[in-house]
């Protein structure tokens, strides 16, 4: 007994110094910051803000937008932290908040260190943990204790993460085809030198972006407002720290094939919803593996159903027609579908 207090005391003890060496603080002087924010000249649909806050031995600055419940909508006390996805940033979530804002919610879009309008630090040890923890920061420094966290893509394996780190602090836990359903790794696919991936993400530019996405994200369509979230990119990686963005998305390709979350999805102890167009065929890594590799990755049709037998509470919402990105592109079954699971919890 005196064994356990004992051991309870010191984690307590070990989790508040955690949080104070994470919580930093809100500067929301927009008028100040700078077109160009951290190599990122794109207009945002809200004010942005910054959390400056210490991490690994650095200053740095997560960019986010914070939106309060519709005027039109009674506020329900909620809040919802999105997610964005390796090729979107914050804004690209803009019809989903403005859809959960109606509702009552208040809604905050953080830009992942290494991201859009976030610092870009030129040495930094990425891992789903630590974003996990920045997420977390930026939610005590603004004096929220629980959200419902819904992430896409690479925001979805965060999300996975979060989860199984806070469950505590989380109402519903939300995936929109999130990367990370399948050990890319375990399945064959060849590891590949940060540097080499470093050179790939240089030589981005609006073609090799739109090529990748058509045929991933939109099931090999395209609609003109899909431009905008291309747009978005070329800029960071043309901007005066492309070069930094490259690096820092690089490191990022890293994390998510070393760092694997397909073996916990058990251990999730949130409710969760499950989201997945099924023609999604994401998997990192693909491009350069072997075809008998490629040929076994990035099933959604079947890695949902899958995933979602394996994580103890969750429905799985599937869209037999869509990629990579319902929200975009069929936003109005996806809000459906979105708002019509929330209301039900
Ligand atoms: C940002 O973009 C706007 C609109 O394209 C442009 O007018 C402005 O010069 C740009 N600012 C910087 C710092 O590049
Ligand atoms: C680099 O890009 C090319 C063309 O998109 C692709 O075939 C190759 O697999 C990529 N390699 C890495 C390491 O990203
Ligand atoms: C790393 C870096 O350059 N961060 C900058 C991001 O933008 C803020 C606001 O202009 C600056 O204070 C940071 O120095």
């Amino acid at each position: 007994m005196k064994i356990t207090a004992l051991l309870t005391a010191a984690l307590s003890a070990t989790l508040a110094l955690a949080q104070q060496v994470h919580v930093g603080y809100i500067d929301d002087n927009s008028a100040s910051f700078p077109e160009e924010l951290n190599g990122s000249n794109f207009t945002y649909p809200w004010p942005v803000k910054l959390y400056k806050f210490q991490s690994q031995r650095q200053d740095l600055e997560m960019a986010f937008m914070d939106v309060p419940p519709s005027k039109c909508a009674k506020p329900n006390g909620k809040v919802a932290v999105l997610l964005h996805g390796k090729n979107f940033c914050g804004p690209t979530w803009e019809e989903t908040a403005r859809k959960l804002s109606g509702v009552g919610y208040r809604v905050i879009l953080p830009d992942h260190i290494g991201f859009c309008k976030s610092s870009k630090p030129p040495s930094y040890q990425f891992s789903l943990q630590q974003f996990s923890f920045n997420i977390n920061g930026l939610l005590q420094a603004l004096g929220i204790p629980k959200a419902t966290i819904i992430g896409h893509s690479l925001g979805g394996m965060t999300a996975v993460r979060y989860g199984l780190m806070f469950p505590e602090q989380i109402d519903n836990l939300v995936l929109v085809d999130p990367i990370g359903l399948e050990d890319w790794k375990a399945l064959g696919v060849p590891y590949v030198d940060i540097v080499d991936s470093y050179a790939n993400e240089s030589i981005s530019d609006y073609n090799s972006i739109r090529g990748y996405e058509q045929a991933t994200y939109y099931v090999g369509q395209w609609q003109p407002s899909y431009d905008v979230w291309v747009n978005m990119l070329v800029n960071i990686y043309k901007g005066p720290l492309g070069k930094q963005y490259s690096w820092n998305q690089a490191l990022v390709v890293d994390m998510v094939l070393t760092q694997p979350i397909a073996y916990e999805f058990g251990l999730l102890k949130t409710h969760t919803l499950l989201m997945v167009g099924d023609k999604d065929n994401t998997a990192i890594g693909k491009q350069w593996s072997p075809p008998d590799v490629q040929a076994k990755l990035g099933h959604y049709d079947v890695l949902g159903k899958q995933v979602a037998a394996q994580i103890p509470d969750c429905e799985l919402i599937e869209f037999p027609d869509l990629g990579h990105a319902p929200q975009l592109s069929d936003p109005v079954t996806f809000h459906e579908k979105l708002l019509g699971w929330l209301t039900t919890q």
